[in-house]
């Protein structure tokens, strides 16, 4: 099913859909599209599709599906799990010209965007309206709404206003055939039937191709301020993150770095932290970055909250103007932009209850190294929701062990946590969706992506294990 060499008939019928410019196949056009953002997932492809509409994309979906040509969907390429990659030598269907923002709905305070819009763009154009979109992370440049909608990306907004699947209001996505299906009114009540939002939400480019997204809005919170806070321990960090959920009204954000992240952060930043006591890298420091945003100042609340935090804090450091706070949030949002000059890491992106967070954190280097003695914990996440970043390096950057991968996710799973929090299974974590699937759970999915693709055409390599 891998699209092999690709008849000259069929190159030359996506060409009549899309125009010859946007049908790739140079090695030289195509590498680019076939490794992913850490370089750990590579593989290549014959066949680069860029469709300019959903019309446009539906075509050509039946035309590869005439040919049994699987397929992988594509928007930013920032997706951290190999599941935005052709690894079979799959075609690969790139939705970035799908790029139009449509008006902003001011009275409903939504948005319908081509799946190709990046959510920097997003996020600008409904700025000027006094709205802005629920969801916000660091790739925000690159990583599209269709990418983060199929991925049900998360982000550091989550504790507010939930991940990517409860901004949709509407999809419009193509199927495995080529039919169109569209619901993009937006209603906030809605019950007439399956919610395919929902089901395409963190599908992984399995089900469908999403070309269109209505999303809901929220007003912009002008006035902000940041703390970085410094503390001994992880428990320290995970009790005053769990009194600011409490006592923060306007909590925004809540961000944790643990000693060995900070370190490498630090360094590829040439900036100590304003606060706390980094050590070598292997203690057991953490920092809490915690921001509120609201209509009005919210400083006073986020000031009072910290002070009741006297007893756990070890120093704090608080910025109102914009400089000062983007100086805080460098240290979280460069994080993996420094791992990645440092090496290749195994990204494992998992959520703990919160009564097993800081057992997860202080016994996790001890499971790392069991499986890989050289290997390195570097430990950063959203910690307002559970959600811990554990990257491992190997020696000089190299991959770590691949058994340091299923020793991790199996001691997340035995505490009760889930494998993947917000960056999917893709391919990296495909064998150990059982960890948290049941066998019932694993046919239910198996059913629904045989039903809406039988030939099982769609990223074939994602998410599902072959045997589901
Ligand atoms: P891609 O990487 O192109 O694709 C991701 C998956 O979605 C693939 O399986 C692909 O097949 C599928 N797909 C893409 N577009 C479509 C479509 N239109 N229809 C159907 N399927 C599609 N993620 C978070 O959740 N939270 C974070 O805080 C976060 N921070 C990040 C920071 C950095 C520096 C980087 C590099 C990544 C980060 N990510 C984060 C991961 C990534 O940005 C998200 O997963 C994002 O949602 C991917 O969007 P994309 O457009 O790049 O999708
Ligand atoms: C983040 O929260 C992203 O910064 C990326 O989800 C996490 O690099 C990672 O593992
Ligand atoms: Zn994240």
């Amino acid at each position: 099913m891998s699209a092999g060499v690709i008849d000259e008939a069929v190159l030359d019928d996506l060409a009549s859909i899309v125009g010859p410019a946007h049908v790739l196949s140079d090695p030289e056009l195509t590498s680019g599209y076939a490794v992913d953002w850490t370089r750990r997932f590579a593989g290549s492809t014959p066949l680069v599709i860029r469709p300019g509409d959903t019309a446009e994309t539906a075509a050509a979906i039946e035309v590869l599906a005439d040919a049994r040509i699987a397929v992988v969907p594509q928007g930013g390429n920032t997706g951290l799990v190999g599941g935005s990659v052709p690894l079979a030598g799959e075609a690969v269907l790139s939705t970035r010209r799908l790029d139009r923002c449509e008006t902003v709905d001011e009275l409903a305070s939504q948005v319908t965007l081509g799946a190709g819009v990046t959510l920097a763009d997003a996020q600008a154009h409904v700025t000027t309206c006094g709205l802005s979109i629920g969801v916000d992370l660091a790739a925000r440049d690159s990583a599209t709404i269709g990418g983060m909608v199929a991925t049900n990306a998360g982000g550091i907004n989550v504790l507010r206003y939930g991940a990517m699947r409860t901004q949709v209001v509407g999809i419009e996505a193509v199927l495995a055939d080529g039919t169109i299906v569209s619901h993009l009114a937006g209603l906030e009540k809605d019950n007439t039937g399956y919610d395919l939002g929902s089901l395409l939400a963190g599908s992984e480019g399995t089900l469908g191709v999403i070309t269109r997204v209505r999303l809901r809005l929220h007003p912009i919170q002008p006035e902000r301020a940041t703390a970085l806070l410094a503390f001994e321990t992880t428990q320290d960090a995970v009790t005053a993150a769990a009194a600011l959920r409490r006592s923060v009204g306007s909590l925004h954000a809540l961000e944790a770095v643990f000693e060995g992240a900070m370190a490498v952060v630090s360094a590829h930043l040439g900036v100590a932290p304003p606060v706390g006591n980094l050590g070598d890298g292997t203690g057991d420091a953490a920092w809490l970055l915690a921001e509120a945003a609201a209509r009005n100042d919210p400083s006073d609340e986020l000031g009072a909250a910290v002070e009741e935090l006297s007893g756990l804090v070890v120093d704090a450091a608080v910025a109102l103007d914009p400089g000062a706070r983007k100086r805080l949030w460098a240290f979280r949002e460069n994080i993996t932009e420094a791992i990645s000059a440092s090496g290749i890491p195994h990204k494992l992106d998992v959520t703990l209850p919160a009564a097993r967070l800081a057992e997860f954190v202080d016994g996790v280097p001890d499971v790392v190294r069991a499986a890989d003695r050289h290997a390195v914990p570097l430990l950063f996440g959203h910690l307002g929701d559970g959600n811990v970043h554990v990257n491992v390096l190997g020696p000089g950057g190299s991959e770590p062990a691949e058994a340091v991968d299923g020793a991790v996710l199996r001691y997340v799973a035995d505490l009760g946590g889930s494998i993947s929090a917000e960056h999917g299974i893709g391919a990296a974590k495909l064998s150990q969706l059982h960890l948290n699937r049941t066998e019932a759970e694993l046919a239910a999915f198996g059913a629904i992506k045989r039903a809406l693709d039988p030939a099982g055409l769609f990223n074939p390599n994602v998410l599902l294990p072959p045997n589901a």
